[in-house]
């Protein structure tokens, strides 16, 4: 696999809006059990079924430790391609490559990984496995890569439209376990050179006590260029009103970079999700790992969700929000199928679908939705 020494855009190479055509999905095997309560044997059932329900739209490759290589290929279905990546933890969204392409060719983008903050507010050590995964699937992919060496960056914490637009947060990337060296205009350099963008929109914060520093995946997501959600709350006493108000502030007197208004659909919230007193227990408690403790609120969002080729993936909590927001994605999608994934064991480990998942972009067909 070589690795470029210049920049996607030197090269004329983009970050697809991930509505666009797929290659296929990556996904890695969850197991830690200071992280995923019972050794991730719950969490490991709602992979299967989020592999197994992607593979039916697009190609699906499970990478996964030495030590649950078997049990995992045992428990996927044969469709699903199981290959054997160390790793930290199961969010492959974060530590995985940022794929680009020319319209003919894909390369990957290798940004550093520190577990959501490294020493200073990072969720566990050590991450160096972790760090290793994007290198890793670009030779998988045959890929070849483009490095940085110092620069922090999780791949949930970046949402493009694949036309020059991103969006993130500013409680994330400014965050002081990131990029503390570089100023809020370096890192826009840094955006923009490696994914080929004019046009970076800042909102303030992500979902209220989301552990990663507010990533953007779980509170905004593009569904089309000019057209995304955002999560919502009408509970004004809910913390998650003011960060969804000022986020809406944001978008609706931002342009992006075609110069056109955004049309921000609101995505109404579950009701607050608690910790029980029995998922607690079931996790280890290990000095350096993010407690979970009974009775903390997770940052339960539908906006977590994954486009796939012909379908889009969306976590359910049981809630009677449920049902709005699939009929919100699936009019803001009329062309894929909405599937419902009840995933309270992903989000009890950190995270959702979005983060769980990460898409190799097809070369071929600029622009085109599938
Ligand atoms: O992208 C994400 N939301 C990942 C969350 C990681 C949590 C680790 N415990």
């Amino acid at each position: 696999m070589k690795t470029l020494e210049t920049t996607p855009r030197r090269d004329g190479f983009r970050m697809p809006g991930e509505f666009e055509p797929h290659l296929g999905t990556y996904i890695i095997w969850p197991e830690r059990p200071d992280n995923w309560r019972l050794g991730g044997k719950p969490a490991q059932k709602v992979f299967v079924e989020v592999a197994t329900a992607i593979s039916r739209y697009e190609p699906v490759t499970v990478c996964a430790n030495a030590n649950q290589y078997a049990n995992a290929r045992e428990m996927l279905p044969e469709e699903v391609r199981v290959v054997e990546i160390s790793n930290d933890d199961a969010w492959v969204r974060d530590c995985g490559p940022t794929f680009v392409t020319n319209g003919k060719e894909i390369r990957g983008v290798d940004w550093v990984f520190n577990a959501w903050g490294g020493l200073y507010d990072g969720l566990y050590f050590p991450w160096d496995k972790d760090d290793a995964v994007a290198q890793k699937i670009c030779e998988i992919e045959r890929r070849a890569r483009y490095k940085l060496y110092e620069f922090v960056l999780e791949g949930g914490s970046i949402h493009v439209d694949g036309e020059g637009t991103l969006v993130t947060t500013e409680e994330c990337l400014l965050s002081e376990g990131r990029n503390p060296h570089l100023t809020k205009e370096e890192i826009e350099e840094v955006l923009k050179e490696y994914l080929n963008l004019e046009k970076i929109i800042w909102l303030p914060r992500g979902i209220y006590l989301d552990e990663t520093n507010g990533h953007v995946d779980n509170i905004f997501s593009f569904t089309a260029p000019g057209e995304a959600v955002l999560a919502w709350t009408e509970d004004k006493d809910d913390p998650q009103y003011e960060i969804s108000r000022a986020a809406l502030d944001v978008l609706e007197r931002e342009r992006d970079a075609k110069g056109r208004k955004i049309n921000v659909h609101k995505l109404l919230l579950p009701k607050p999700i608690l910790i029980t007193a029995e998922e607690s227990e079931g996790v280890d408690a290990v000095n350096g790992t993010l407690p979970r403790m009974e009775g903390d609120r997770l940052a339960a969002s539908y906006a977590n969700f994954y486009i796939a080729n012909g379908a889009v993936f969306l976590p359910l909590f049981n809630d009677p929000n449920d049902e709005a927001a699939i009929k919100t994605l699936q009019s803001l999608f009329p062309g894929r199928e909405v599937v419902g994934i009840y995933a309270r064991e992903i989000l009890l480990g950190g995270g959702n679908i979005h983060c769980i998942t990460q898409q190799v972009p097809a070369p071929c067909c600029d622009g085109e939705k599938v």
